[in-house]
């Protein structure tokens, strides 16, 4: 982690339906017509196209915030809410009402709708060990064209899809082509997770690897191929799918 300031783009995953265990524990907390939303926390919002599932930490503690009363509501880690509310993202400065809280491990399988996402119907949210409760939201959106962790990370989950209790095709999405690059082709993830010859969502030091060569490569050598800045350099598009995001409400900025 280096000096100074994080700039976020938290993404607004509204659900569209809890699984049976998560429900129980939210059902009596959001009145009727109140939504809530998953907010994964991203440095690449041009990828956001992208998204075939979004991640929480199975065995993290994360909270059901209220964010305007009996209309809306954050599903994200209490630490992030902590600094929300010092950002005058709540209501009133400094309070961050809790309204339940739940374990990664609950939600799992939730259907959301994830924006700009070419997955219309809705994403499912899935496990993701590497995920850390002390950076970002604690919700991480998965785009396995573009990030090695998400790639390594959705083959995983196919492979054991019972071992993790999930539907296989949860973690079987089609994988899109976003952004275009001389090194590495147009799915820079699965390009180098094959090449490095990365068996594993644990195999962190090479993961680490890759998701530094994919970043340098993505950022200043990479070109958009998909959505509505196509053509454009990846430094380009990358404010310009951001401000879109922000002025739809679809997202916000979250800085730490
Ligand atoms: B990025 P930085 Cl396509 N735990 O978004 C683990 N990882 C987390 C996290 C957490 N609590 N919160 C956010 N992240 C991920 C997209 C993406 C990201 C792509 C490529 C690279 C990439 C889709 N996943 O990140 O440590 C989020 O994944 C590599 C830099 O704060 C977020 O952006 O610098 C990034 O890590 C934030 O990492």
């Amino acid at each position: 982690e280096g000096i100074g300031v994080q700039e976020y783009t938290a993404m607004k995953l509204k659900v569209l339906e809890w699984p049976e265990e998560a429900r129980k524990k939210v059902a009596d907390k959001i009145p009727e017509g109140g939504n809530v939303y998953f907010v994964p926390a991203t440095l690449r919002p041009e990828t956001m196209y992208g998204q075939n599932c979004c991640f929480v930490g199975p065995g993290i503690t994360y909270g059901i915030y209220e964010i305007a009363k009996g209309k809306e509501y954050y599903f994200i880690s209490d630490r992030a809410a902590r600094n929300m509310a010092f950002q005058s993202l709540f209501p009133t400065w400094g309070i961050f009402p809790k309204i339940a809280q739940l374990r990664g491990s609950d939600v799992i399988g939730t259907l959301v709708h994830a924006p700009l996402s070419i997955h219309k119907d809705g994403i499912r949210i899935l496990p993701m060990e590497s995920v850390k409760a002390s950076k970002g939201t604690g919700v991480v959106a998965c785009v396995p064209s573009d990030s090695p962790d998400d790639y390594a990370t959705v083959l995983d989950l196919a492979k054991k899809a019972d071992y993790y209790k999930i539907k296989r095709e949860w973690a079987e999405l089609d994988i899109l082509p976003i952004i275009e690059t001389p090194s590495y082709g147009n799915l820079t993830a699965k390009y180098l997770v094959e090449s490095m010859k990365i068996n594993s969502p644990k195999d962190a030091k090479q993961l680490a690897e890759a998701k530094d060569l994919a970043y340098k490569e993505g950022f200043y050598k990479g070109k958009m191929i998909y959505g509505d800045f196509s053509g454009k350099s990846v430094e380009e598009a990358k404010p310009l799918v951001r401000q879109q995001l922000l002025d739809s409400g679809d997202a916000f900025a979250y800085a730490e």
